[in-house]
């Protein structure tokens, strides 16, 4: 997978490109990251990507050119590796802002596994000048309720999302519990060594070596804790035709490869 950036802050990706899992996926080219900075796409003395909006009103508004531009880098830069792999790649237009579809974990799915290359754009200031918009993006995505001061966090939110889920990044065992029964429900409590904390054990069940118990147990809290803080992810499943519970504790029991 191939990504691309238009951002006038290129630094700030060094947050995935150089820590953690995505950063040792970029590290091995198993997906491409880059920044393309409208900043560089000027042509006045001060580079200047920003103006007072049209209507009046405290801020700025990015203005449509720049974007423009630092897109078609973009866009040029994504092509040449479909060139080079010889089969032709969509590329995907991604804006983050508050006033998109909220994203959730199955359009993350889809886009680590529908063969797209992408572009995300992230915006400063007030916004981006909308015809930019109309015109450009496939995609306008919130991550959340809330405004932050740029689009570059929500971005790297994304990328990071969609970037632990692509082939080889992640162990096996680790994409095996991602697609198997445990979507859709909050992950169960953890814990490790040692087996007293200030005076607090751990629920002796994983301690016995059942790993039928084990699985059966860290299913059941799993329902539970989703039931009590997210009773809403429960009600969605249920209205989506998911299975029974006691289908799901065997697709997981198979999955874990237990009888
Ligand atoms: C600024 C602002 C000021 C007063 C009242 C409302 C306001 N909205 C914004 C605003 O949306 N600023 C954005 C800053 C412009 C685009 C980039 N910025 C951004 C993206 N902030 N928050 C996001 C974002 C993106 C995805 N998911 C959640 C938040």
């Amino acid at each position: 997978m191939n990504i691309a950036i238009v951002s006038i802050f290129p630094e700030m990706f060094e947050a995935i490109s150089r820590y953690g899992v995505s950063g040792r996926a970029i590290s091995r080219n198993e997906v491409n990251v880059r920044c393309f900075n409208p900043r560089d796409y000027t042509e006045d003395r001060h580079r200047t990507v920003d103006e007072r909006p049209y209507g009046g009103g405290p801020g700025m508004v990015m203005m449509p050119e720049p974007l423009e531009k630092a897109l078609a880098g973009a866009t040029d830069w994504l092509d040449s590796f479909t060139q080079r792999q010889g089969e032709r790649r969509a590329i995907k237009v991604v804006y983050l802002s508050p006033q998109g579809e909220k994203l959730k974990q199955q359009k993350v799915n889809e886009w680590a596994d529908c063969g797209s290359d992408f572009v995300f754009i992230a915006g400063r200031y007030e916004g981006i000048d909308e015809r930019f918009v109309e015109l450009f993006v496939d995609c306008e995505i919130s991550i959340g309720d809330y405004v932050l001061s740029g689009g570059e966090l929500a971005v790297m939110v994304v990328i990071d999302a969609i970037v632990r889920l692509l082939p080889g990044v992640l162990g096996d065992e680790n994409s095996a519990r991602e697609d198997s029964f445990m979507q859709g429900l909050l992950d169960c409590p953890h814990y490790t060594r040692p087996t007293d904390y200030r005076g607090r054990g751990v629920p002796k069940v994983l301690l016995s070596g059942d790993h039928a118990k084990i699985a059966q147990w860290r299913f059941e809290q799993a329902v539970e804790r989703t039931r009590r803080r997210r009773p809403d992810l429960l009600v969605k499943k249920s209205e989506t035709g998911g299975e029974g519970w006691d289908e799901r504790l065997a697709q997981y029991m198979r999955g874990l490869k237990i009888k």
